[in-house]
């Protein structure tokens, strides 16, 4: 088994700034394969030694920029042939939607996120947008579930619409035992689950480094009991999304992001 770190830092329409997050996630992989490399006595991290591999793209150009659909899709299509472990790391969540649309119907996306991206609101953009882009799911997408979503507006027609569950906030605070449920028997059936963590899902104490904070967010450690719970060879990858470390607080986001991605290697290669 290896694992494959992919770059992927694109901030348009919504958001900008976190393709900085994402380079910033991507130093911190590389510093991990560094560590390990020169550690000289035994470690856990021996398990990572030459199977961590880290792929970064660039959106500097205006061709790069036009292509990141096309682009997003062809590396996710190539990293998910591997049947290995993807770790793709994006600037806003807009820039996971080239993996969405790789996963296939067959595929179960459980989406860690404060908002459920299809917002319709007076003030919100019909074009395509991070805050939208579900609304424009198609029978080719994977199911979706989401994981502690702060949304108080959102009929639940149009929810249900989109999502096969969304577990709402307050659903978190007084059930979480069935959520917790909830979330192993939809993660048991489906060929590939895909970990979606929009960093806005954390609790803004915890990671305040986001361009929407929202009260009420996971403590981490919820997000990892729920990670867990749901964790089996299945899992294709995780994507992180919308760290915007010019919001950080003394590194805090960063350093909770580089454990996670530690902690996610970890756990699948050792
Ligand atoms: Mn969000």
């Amino acid at each position: 088994m290896s694992a494959n770190a992919v770059v992927f830092p694109f901030d348009v329409f919504g958001s900008a700034g976190t393709g900085a997050g994402a380079q910033l996630l991507g130093d911190a992989v590389r510093e991990i394969m560094d560590d390990t490399e020169e550690e000289t006595r035994p470690t856990r991290a021996d398990a990572l030694r030459g199977k961590l591999t880290i792929q970064e793209t660039a959106f500097e150009t205006l061709s790069q920029v036009r292509e990141w659909r096309t682009r997003g899709r062809q590396l996710a299509q190539q990293y998910l042939e591997r049947n290995e472990f993807t770790l793709w790391l994006a600037g806003n969540h807009l820039g996971v939607l080239p993996v969405f649309e790789e996963l296939g119907p067959e595929s179960l996306v459980i989406s860690f996120d404060a908002h459920l991206d299809i917002h319709d609101f007076h003030d919100t953009t019909k074009e395509l947008s991070h805050g939208n882009f579900l609304r424009h799911a198609k029978p080719t997408w994977p199911r979706f579930v989401n994981v502690g979503h702060r949304d108080l507006l959102t009929l639940s027609s149009e929810v249900q619409a989109t999502f096969a569950a969304a577990h709402s906030a307050e659903r978190m605070a007084t059930n979480l035992d069935e959520v917790l449920k909830s979330l192993v028997d939809a993660a048991s059936s489906p060929q590939r689950i895909w970990i979606d963590l929009d960093c806005d899902a954390i609790d803004p104490a915890f990671l305040p480094a986001v361009q929407h904070p929202l009260p009420l967010g996971l403590d981490p450690g919820v997000l990892v009991r729920l990670i867990a719970a749901v964790w089996s060879p299945r899992v294709a990858g995780v994507s992180i999304s919308e760290f915007d470390p010019g919001r950080d607080v003394r590194d805090t986001s960063l350093n909770l992001l580089g454990w996670l991605i530690e902690w996610l290697l970890l756990k699948r290669l050792s």
